[in-house]
């Protein structure tokens, strides 16, 4: 499998970024200095008490504004189905892509497709097997079944345009986590070679389908712990990455999670300036966020000391929910957040202008 990854190394030529993109990257790395851009994943779709209603977001119901940066998710695009994992129809994932960059904002799409070995229920989870990236690559027996959900994807993607014909700005970040072993593309699940050789396929045939609006983000977990080779341990390399960022929730003791960003962030930046690269906290959060003053004593302080272009957190799905709303615990405290010079909402992401 080696030698076939290097193959593909070889083949690979990046687009050239639209002018859209490439503003929007440019502005990625400036923005920093301004301070950090809000993300929520699944916004406008649902909220703790709600789901589908027009232009809702618990975010907008609590600071009177949306967040800067959206986050979507294709899971079960590959299958192909029309509603993803979340029960989210694609069209409405278009939809609010569509709107979000008409307003000025931020989308970032990940994807959490089945094993398909297994092909079992929720899947991204199924570790059962440790061949599935073996198995998908070039001459892999799942070889051609994967270049077609590649290309289901990608047709996706190149259906999410503004009526002018504009192709939204997207910051891709497919095969996340890739540190932890909880997906089949993780740490222990393939080689090294074999996850960058994923990534690079990845990237070329979302290449032959002219995607040149793509951001690529490479993101894995919080296990390098400011280990900057370990961070870089499977990164594909610079010519295929444009913003790196890490997933980060606070699982355990707010200790265990002060070190965690403690130990990450100044590392992310780091990297990020010798590596040229845009940075992010591509996904953090506290479920349910139990601490009322969370966002402002423990969170801020380290986005206060280590700028990054923006933070995500995770969805508001019924009792796993990621942001506050209206009377949670720590609504108050994050209005507070929300009124910082550098926090930044929509508002204030439209006025950086960040396509041009
Ligand atoms: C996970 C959980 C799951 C969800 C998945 C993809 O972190 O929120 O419930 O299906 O993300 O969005």
């Amino acid at each position: 499998m080696q030698s076939v990854a290097q193959d593909c190394c070889k083949k690979n030529k990046r687009l050239q970024l639209s002018k859209e993109a490439a503003a929007l990257l440019a502005n990625l790395k400036k923005s920093p200095a301004k301070g950090v851009m809000f993300g929520h994943q699944d916004d406008t779709f649902y909220g703790v008490t709600w789901a589908y209603e027009k232009d809702r977001s618990d975010i907008k119901d609590l600071t009177g504004d949306y967040p800067a940066v959206m986050g979507f998710e294709l899971g079960w695009l590959e299958k192909p189905d029309t509603m993803n994992l979340d029960s989210v129809p694609f069209a409405k994932i278009r939809e609010e892509a569509i709107k979000q960059y008409e307003r000025g904002g931020v989308v970032t799409i990940s994807w959490h497709p089945d094993n398909i070995v297994t092909k079992a229920t929720k899947s991204a989870w199924d570790v059962s097997r440790n061949d599935v990236v073996m198995n998908i690559l070039p001459y892999g027996y799942y070889h051609e079944e994967f270049m077609q959900q590649l290309d289901r994807v990608a047709d996706f993607l190149a259906s999410i345009k503004t009526k002018d014909g504009v192709k939204v700005p997207i910051i891709f970040r497919p095969w996340h986590e890739n540190s932890g072993s909880w997906f089949w593309w993780g740490e222990k699940l393939c080689t090294k070679k074999q996850y960058q050789a994923l990534y690079i396929m990845t990237q070329q045939v979302m290449n032959k389908h002219g995607l040149d609006n793509l951001i690529w983000a490479y993101s894995p977990g919080i296990e390098a712990m400011g280990n900057k080779e370990k961070f870089l341990e499977r990164y594909p390399g610079d010519e295929y990455v444009d913003l790196l960022g890490f997933d980060g929730y606070q699982w355990g003791t707010e200790e265990e999670y002060k070190q965690i960003l403690g130990k990450n962030l100044p590392m992310l930046v780091e990297v990020g300036k010798e590596h040229d690269k845009a940075v992010a906290i591509t996904e953090m959060g506290f479920v349910s966020i139990p601490t009322a003053d969370w966002w402002t004593r423990v969170v801020k302080p380290f986005i206060d000391e280590n700028p990054v272009s923006y933070l995500l957190v995770w969805r508001n799905y019924k009792k796993e929910y990621f942001a506050p709303y209206p009377k949670q615990t720590s609504a108050k405290d994050f209005v507070k957040f929300y009124k910082a010079k550098n926090t930044l909402f929509s508002r204030e992401a439209k006025q950086l202008e960040l396509y041009k």
